[in-house]
């Protein structure tokens, strides 16, 4: 077997490895998958830079989509590099089986692949002005937590309290229960099978342009730009996965 050969076989069962596990959406309609020739993009935003102010500022949204998710997206570019077999797998796939990716390059995927689905995650659910709390997300927010206020004080209290660089997240477990908890850097719930439906970034540049150390503030203004239909949308498509 000549070495290019060897590659193309080595490529396919990659693939194949990736295909166990049933793939888990961000988005109900939309994976992030790469492509040959472009590899991973950027998502564009579904509103302007200036849509979420006052609550989160122009200059923070331009500098935190423009340079540090663009950043994660082109690491994570540089370390797959053209692999095929790798940039043709969405990254939910390729963190939902993250034991599978070449230790060489695991721990830049970790970093940079969660980096790039954390943030798309977080620009779909925020929105100016925000959207209400209802539907099936709510009533499993109410019967998980005992009210939807607990469960928004504890989602709250969550990102607040975490120390360091991390998001907290509401996610879908795989027993389809929801949870909320923190993760540190940019490790993603995808990593331990659950689907994250909302997350917020506590990392301080998410924040510190006009919030400086107040990251309570942050917390609470990012509160009221919440896009819960979306995230009810995404609660829908995790419990059907
Ligand atoms: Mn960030």
């Amino acid at each position: 077997m000549n070495r290019r050969n060897f590659l193309i076989t080595g490529s396919t069962a990659l693939a194949g490895m990736f295909m166990v596990k049933s793939p888990q959406r961000l988005y109900a309609d939309h994976h992030l998958h790469g492509d040959h020739t472009h590899g991973y993009e950027l998502p564009k935003l579904h509103y302007a830079y200036d849509a979420l102010e006052p609550h989160i500022d122009k200059r923070t949204m331009e500098i935190h989509h423009g340079k540090h998710h663009q950043g994660y997206v082109n690491k994570l570019n540089a370390a797959v590099g053209d692999d095929h077999a790798l940039v043709d797998q969405s990254i939910e796939n390729l963190l939902q089986n993250i034991e599978k990716v070449p230790m060489k390059i695991r721990q830049a995927v970790i970093n940079s692949g969660g980096g790039h689905a954390n943030h798309t995650l977080f620009w779909s659910t925020m929105i100016p002005d925000g959207r209400e709390l209802t539907g099936k997300v709510a009533e499993a927010m109410q019967s998980t937590f005992g009210s939807l206020d607990a469960a928004k004080e504890k989602f709250v209290n969550t990102a607040k309290t975490h120390f360091g660089s991390g998001w907290a997240w509401l996610v879908v477990d795989d027993k389809k229960k929801l949870q909320i908890y923190a993760t540190k850097n940019q490790d993603s719930p995808l990593m331990k099978g659950h689907t994250p439906i909302l997350g917020i970034d506590v990392w301080e540049h998410a924040y510190y342009l006009k919030y400086q150390n107040r990251r309570a503030d942050y917390i609470d203004a990012w509160s009221k730009v919440v896009n819960w239909k979306q995230v009810n949308v995404n609660y829908l498509a995790a419990m059907k996965a």
